[in-house]
């Protein structure tokens, strides 16, 4: 029997233990992920890269490796993002704490963010609120309605190059807004569908390869918590807005939270940083620490 030659490959989805990877050629092979993950604790991710033995005939390949990953997404669980689009729409209202919490994780693991306030169609106030909330943050703000088709282009030219993630909450019009850049095929919902139903219409993280560009659709989510523990002093360096008060406060370090003396709240009374930013990123802060405190238990 000869050897078969181990392959490289991109995970694109996994249903229970099996997983579809696609090759750069373009080819997809099914293959089933060994123990030896599981006793790793390694799962494997979508959008994670792998080497696997392909099946030969009607039998599945398998999984033999994990490469190392450029980062790691928690909810939802994927892999290797390089670009992480967060969309906020009219409808369901924005929930800026939830958008600010997957800037932070986003900011610590080095991926580019973006901001997509899409259903402009439903109204402009949206669009210039987010702008003002995010001014200072270095995130781009883009514009765009799945259904008139305005602000396409620039989504598009945002994405070029890179493996993006769409994250946001449910109803916010993920699976829309990539139906109409990419002329895809997913499943969408009303939103009182998903009230009604519980549940997301996206259930299930799945990559799709468009030419040059990488994209995972996810379900959104309402909820979610900071997994990740992380030292309170860290957090100010994650807020690119800071920078360029660092070590000009009266107490070093500072946590920008409410120390006499903080430059970063002198800076927010002269207006120069968005109040309700900074009220956020103390939020975040003292869930942090609170964390933080019991790391060992
Ligand atoms: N008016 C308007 N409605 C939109 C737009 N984009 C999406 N919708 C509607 O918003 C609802 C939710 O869209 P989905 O694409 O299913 O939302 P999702 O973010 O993928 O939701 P989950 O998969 O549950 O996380 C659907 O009823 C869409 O028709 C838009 O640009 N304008
Ligand atoms: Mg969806
Ligand atoms: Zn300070």
């Amino acid at each position: 029997m000869s050897e078969l030659p181990v392959l490289r490959g991109t995970l694109m989805r996994g249903i229970g233990s099996f997983y579809t990877v696609r090759t750069a050629e373009g080819e997809l092979y099914t293959v089933r992920a060994k123990k030896k993950f599981r006793h790793q604790k390694m799962t494997p991710m979508v959008g994670d890269e792998v080497l696997f033995l392909p099946g030969s005939g009607e039998e599945d390949g398998w999984l033999e490796e994990i490469l190392p990953r450029r980062s790691e997404c928690i909810r939802p669980p994927v892999a290797n993002v390089s670009l992480l689009m967060l969309v906020v729409a009219p409808e369901p209202e924005p929930d800026l704490l939830l958008v600010d919490r997957l800037i932070l994780s986003a900011n610590r693991q080095q991926m580019k963010v973006c901001l997509v306030v899409t259903k402009s169609d439903l109204g402009p106030s949206l669009y210039p609120a987010i702008c003002e909330q995010y001014r200072e943050s270095g995130i781009p703000v883009l514009q765009a309605s799945s259904v008139t088709g305005s602000g396409l282009d620039e989504v598009r030219q945002m994405m070029r190059g890179e493996t993006c993630c769409l994250a946001g909450q449910s109803g916010v019009g993920k699976s829309t807004l990539l139906n109409a850049l990419f002329d895809l095929h997913q499943e969408t919902g009303s939103i009182s569908e998903k009230i009604r139903r519980g549940k997301n219409t996206t259930r299930k993280a799945e990559l799709f390869v468009q030419g040059d560009v990488r994209i995972l659709d996810t379900a959104g989510f309402s909820l979610l918590e900071i997994d990740e523990i992380m030292d309170p002093v860290e957090m100010r360096l994650y807020y690119p807005e800071f920078q360029e008060y660092e070590g000009t406060c009266r107490f070093e370090p500072c946590l920008h939270d409410r120390e006499p003396g903080c430059s970063v709240s002198a800076a927010v009374s002269r207006g120069e940083l968005n109040e309700e930013r900074v009220k956020r990123y103390r939020l975040l802060l003292s869930e942090i620490r609170e964390k933080w405190r019991g790391r060992y238990d």
